[in-house]
């Protein structure tokens, strides 16, 4: 029998998995095998809301035909160059996404964790050739409860034990503030002069959905343009719609210097993440000094062009905002019934709810499980928060009957 043929249960496909795969993550008890639109179905056909979308990958809903289609007609014509050629997407791309972000140049990785050691490299160069920071001296800035991905330098300046410890030695050069501190950030800016640049997530993702107070990115911003320190927006989870806004800066009329996306570029389909940035700091960075084999290929150039598309032409930003505000609503009237839960806090369709128990109990998982049954999938972080980020592309109807399941598996 051929294996992609043969009809295996769920739990001996778990099984597997658990066998013959690392151990690096603990899976909900659910294996999918369809997904369309804010739908998945696992193997035994039983659907589910998606409530993860691949943690704010799938902002487009799964397998969009429109993204499908750019993909499949690519993967045909040609798929992989490499940049020691030129090929006749790539410019395309580049052109439709500097213009749809506002930036003279973009360079394109593959995951958010390569964007993100894009950024910090092009950072410490602009500050050494720009700036005129001594050698080897360049500081950046990042926040405590940051998650920027899982490279050894990114890991150096985690907080998180699980993503850092025994990782050592880790990458030098990092100093870390209390998240949306605009106090603690101007003293180090202050005090050191190896500042090269602040590295922040306009939302904190992992962190568990944590919100800065409001006016601390455009307060951020200011201090950095006062210090020649260059402002990096990680907007991997929180950009591409996600927060209700294309970016979740915008909401602060906030530009960076220098912006990082992935995931949702990738319409959920295949990886394709990007470095933004005027030409006096992209352009520091020259031929032979960075790169990819895979990045800027002509599938994840197709791909992230009709990903872009289709944010705009179905107003996934706006969609996101409204949705995220009732979502919020009718949370904070279920916390008024219950008192299983603590609060509802987010933006547009990024939002988490606090469940009252500690982070060592179980109850957070339990609920997850209990809302999978009842068919709708979350994950929760920090044993008491679970997230909720439904693909961008669902409607009103689909939010209140996931609002029914909640409130039903809550109060139930
Ligand atoms: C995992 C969280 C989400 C990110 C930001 C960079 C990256 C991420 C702001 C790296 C990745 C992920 C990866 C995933 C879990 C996850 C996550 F729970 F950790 F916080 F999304 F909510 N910057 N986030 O959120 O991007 O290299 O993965 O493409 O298990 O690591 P990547």
């Amino acid at each position: 029998m051929s294996l992609v043929e043969g009809k295996i249960s769920s739990e001996e496909l778990m099984e597997m998995e658990n066998k013959y795969g690392a151990h690096n993550y603990h899976p909900l008890p659910v294996v999918l095998s369809k997904g369309k639109g804010v739908y998945v179905w696992d193997v035994e056909g039983k659907r589910y809301y998606d409530f993860l979308s691949a943690y704010s990958a799938v902002n487009q809903g799964h397998s969009h035909p429109k993204i499908v289609q750019a993909m499949i007609d690519q993967v045909q014509t040609l798929a992989l160059t490499s940049r020691a050629f030129y090929n006749d997407v790539l410019g395309l791309y580049e052109k439709k996404i500097t213009s749809f972000f506002g930036f003279d140049k973009v360079l394109p990785m593959n995951s958010g964790a390569e964007a993100v050691e894009t950024a910090i490299k092009l950072c410490r160069r602009w500050a050494y050739e720009k700036k005129g920071i001594a050698e080897n001296v360049a500081t950046i800035i990042v926040c405590d409860g940051n998650f920027h991905g899982r490279t050894t330098t990114i890991i150096s300046f985690s907080n998180d034990p699980d993503s850092r410890i025994n990782y050592g030695p880790y990458t030098p050069g990092f100093v870390s503030i209390p998240y949306g501190d605009a106090s603690a950030l101007e003293e180090v800016l202050k005090n050191n002069k190896n500042i090269a640049g602040f590295l922040v997530e306009p939302i904190q993702g992992e962190a568990g959905v944590m919100v800065p107070e409001e006016g601390f990115l455009a307060k951020a911003k200011t201090l950095c343009e006062q210090h020649n320190v260059l402002f990096i927006a990680d907007e991997i989870q929180t950009g591409i719609a996600r927060t209700g806004k294309l970016l979740a800066v915008n909401y602060e009329n906030v530009t960076p210097d220098i912006l990082i996306l992935g995931k949702a570029l990738s319409g959920g389909v295949y990886p394709v993440s990007a470095v933004l940035a005027n030409d006096d700091i992209m352009l520091v960075i020259k031929p032979g000094q960075h790169g990819s084999t895979f990045g800027g290929n002509p599938i994840a150039a197709k791909v992230a062009i009709a990903a872009l598309e289709v944010v705009e032409d179905e107003k996934l930003a706006e969609n996101a905002y409204r949705l995220g505000e009732l979502f919020r609503k009718e949370m904070n009237r279920i916390i008024e019934k219950t008192d299983l839960l603590v609060k509802v806090r987010g933006k547009g369709l990024l939002n988490a709810i606090i469940v009252n128990d500690t982070p060592e109990s179980s109850t957070a998982w339990d609920l997850c499980v209990k809302l999978a049954e009842n068919g709708l999938l979350a994950k929760p972080t920090h044993g008491n928060i679970i997230r909720f980020a439904p693909p961008l592309v669902m409607t009103e109807e689909q939010l209140m009957e996931c609002v029914a399941i909640i409130e039903k598996t809550i109060l139930g």
